[in-house]
């Protein structure tokens, strides 16, 4: 039955470049599926944006000596090309500094407001006496009272994950001047959590208990477990939405109160573009909504965001929300600020035209279960090992093969033999395992059985050794297996578009593949027309010295 969808991958923040760990988090496997849902002919729209509010922007912008309207300019089209460059097909990809979004996030702060969701509190916040400033989120650090790693923001541990208020944090320090905050009393409005944890529970532990990744599930009930507390929506900061009530002069709307409105914003953007209406990919309960994120994201949206949406009333809530844990580089944490990174515009740099060698190598690699290590050895091994040695000679043969034997035209196919008939039925097989996998949001397992095709047609190859037999009486066999190994690129090249999506497109170019629905590929449809055009290598090995290269680079630019 074909489904409506609504993917949504983490708004990122536009304080900086993407680097291969953001890919791996959220936006690869967003891609996978998306692209796999849409060859399946369901109705996607594949959505995302630049997450331009949040303290964030104003302290990249100090350390930038600029505004942070410069910051969000430059960055959010830096990260959008990463996007294209990498070919994560969204089907929108907006900004939340757009008025669209600006208009979204107000109505539904107001309509809450009007149920009277909100509670109105007066409180003692940290501040900042000598620069005059209440110090919200990044703007202060220290330690966290759950796992005391000594670096956490004033609502957000990086390292373990919690949530936090800034007053939580052990030795708080102002991210500006440095030194100890002082409290002040600001009012601002709360989110009551605690009147939300009934449903929470009902919705979230017992209800969809199953669907849930254990990673993601685990979080969630802790997090519900310990007891949930009304948490600010609103912020003293110059730099936001600015909160649409009277008596809120000066102060705005916490970023993680309007960042994943981004999502529905950047639908509303889509579809007005398309002349469509936005609200089914939203409203109707029969839409399936996917979050892809990575695991400090968890709690914004499986506990924040759909508390939000519940008390709406008319918004439809997350199927899924398959978190991925975190990839690490060469052993350590990947760090914007010690410049432990591998930036995508820079990997372009170095390997131009390489976008599906990354994608490949962070597929097979992903952090689904648990943190996981990016290493440039094991992304060598990956491609020279993988990519080029099986999938690579594998097509490679063939389009050789049917060249120079039959002059590009395909061979027809004659009478199969046992093997050859369990071997087609396997080979047709491959679409549903591998669809299976990722709907599953299995996507290690399924990049891995599309491998795994093409090993099976090299395995035939080897076997049958049709260049033998080409001098032989048995020539006549060698159009059947011409015939097969065809067919097994024809599958192949549709296979592989969700993880590699150049790929993909080049093989569909040699072949003469024709574009078929995911589930309708079958040998009694075929895929392959008459001729083969002529070929070129897809893929080229890398080299030691390349990889040296980058290790040095790595550890230079160390900071
Ligand atoms: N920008 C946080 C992050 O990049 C945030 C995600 C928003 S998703 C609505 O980790
Ligand atoms: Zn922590």
């Amino acid at each position: 039955m074909k489904k409506r969808y609504t993917i949504t991958s983490a708004l990122p923040y536009a304080n900086g470049p993407i680097h291969i760990g953001h890919l791996a988090g959220a936006y690869i496997p967003a891609d996978i599926y998306s692209r796999f849902l849409r060859l399946s002919g369901h109705d996607v729209c594949f959505v995302c944006g630049s997450d331009e509010h949040g303290a964030a922007i104003p302290i990249r912008a100090k350390k930038e000596r600029t505004s942070a309207q410069n910051i969000i300019d430059k960055y959010h089209f830096i990260i959008k090309e990463s996007f294209i460059d990498f070919g994560i097909s969204f089907d929108n990809y907006s900004r939340t500094s757009s008025e669209i979004h600006h208009e979204t996030a107000s109505e539904f702060f107001k309509d809450l407001n009007d149920k009277n969701i909100f509670i109105e509190q007066e409180s003692d916040q940290l501040y900042d006496s000598t620069e005059n400033q209440f110090l919200a989120d990044r703007f202060v650090e220290g330690e966290c009272p759950k796992c005391n790693f000594d670096g956490a923001y004033g609502d957000q541990c990086e390292s373990c994950g919690s949530t936090l208020n800034a007053t939580e944090l052990i030795n708080p320090r102002s991210k500006l001047s440095g030194n100890k905050p002082t409290l002040k009393k600001t009012k601002h409005w709360f989110l009551p959590l605690n009147k939300f944890e009934s449903f929470l529970k009902k919705w979230f532990l017992v209800e969809k208990k199953d669907e849930w990744k254990t990673n993601v599930f685990g979080q969630v009930k802790s997090w519900i477990n310990e007891g949930l507390k009304p948490r600010a929506i609103t912020r003293d900061l110059d730099w936001g939405i600015p909160v649409p009530i009277k008596g809120a002069e000066g102060k705005v709307l916490y970023v993680w109160f309007d960042a994943p409105i981004g999502y529905i914003s950047s639908t509303k953007e889509w579809a007005k573009r398309k002349k469509i209406d936005w609200k089914p990919y939203w409203q109707d309960p029969k839409t399936e909504l996917v979050h892809f994120i990575g695991k400090d994201n968890i709690v914004f949206h499986c506990i924040i965001f759909p508390s939000i949406l519940k008390a709406s009333g008319k918004y439809i809530l997350p199927t899924n929300v398959p978190a991925n844990e975190f990839l690490n580089l060469e052993g350590n944490k990947i760090s914007t600020s010690k410049n432990w990174a591998i930036w995508l515009h820079e990997y372009l740099e170095d390997f131009p035209e390489m976008q599906d060698s990354l994608r490949y190598a962070l597929t097979t690699n992903a952090p689904e279960n648990k943190d996981n290590d990016f290493t440039w050895k094991d992304f060598q091994a990956r491609n020279n090992n993988e990519l080029v040695a099986i999938l690579g000679n594998f097509i490679n043969r063939v389009a050789v093969l049917t060249q120079k034997y039959y002059d590009s035209k395909v061979p027809s196919i004659g009478i199969l033999n046992d093997n050859e008939q369990s071997l087609v039925n396997e080979v047709y097989s491959f679409p549903k395992k591998i669809g299976d996998s990722i709907e599953k949001f299995k996507f290690r397992e399924a990049v891995n059985t599309m491998m795994d095709l093409a090993r099976l047609g090299n395995k035939y190859l080897a076997e049958e050794e049709p260049w033998k037999l080409i001098k032989t009486d048995d020539s006549e066999r060698v159009k059947t297996i011409m015939n097969i190994s065809l067919q097994i690129c024809g599958v192949l090249g549709l296979v592989c578009e969700p993880f590699l999506p150049n790929t993909s497109k080049k093989l569909k170019a040699i072949f003469n593949i024709k574009d078929t629905e995911w589930d309708s590929i079958s040998k009694e449809s075929p895929i392959i027309a008459k001729n083969i055009e002529k070929s070129s290598l897809i893929f080229r090995k890398i080299e030691d010295q390349e990889i040296e290269l980058q290790l040095e680079k790595l550890n230079e630019s160390k900071q």
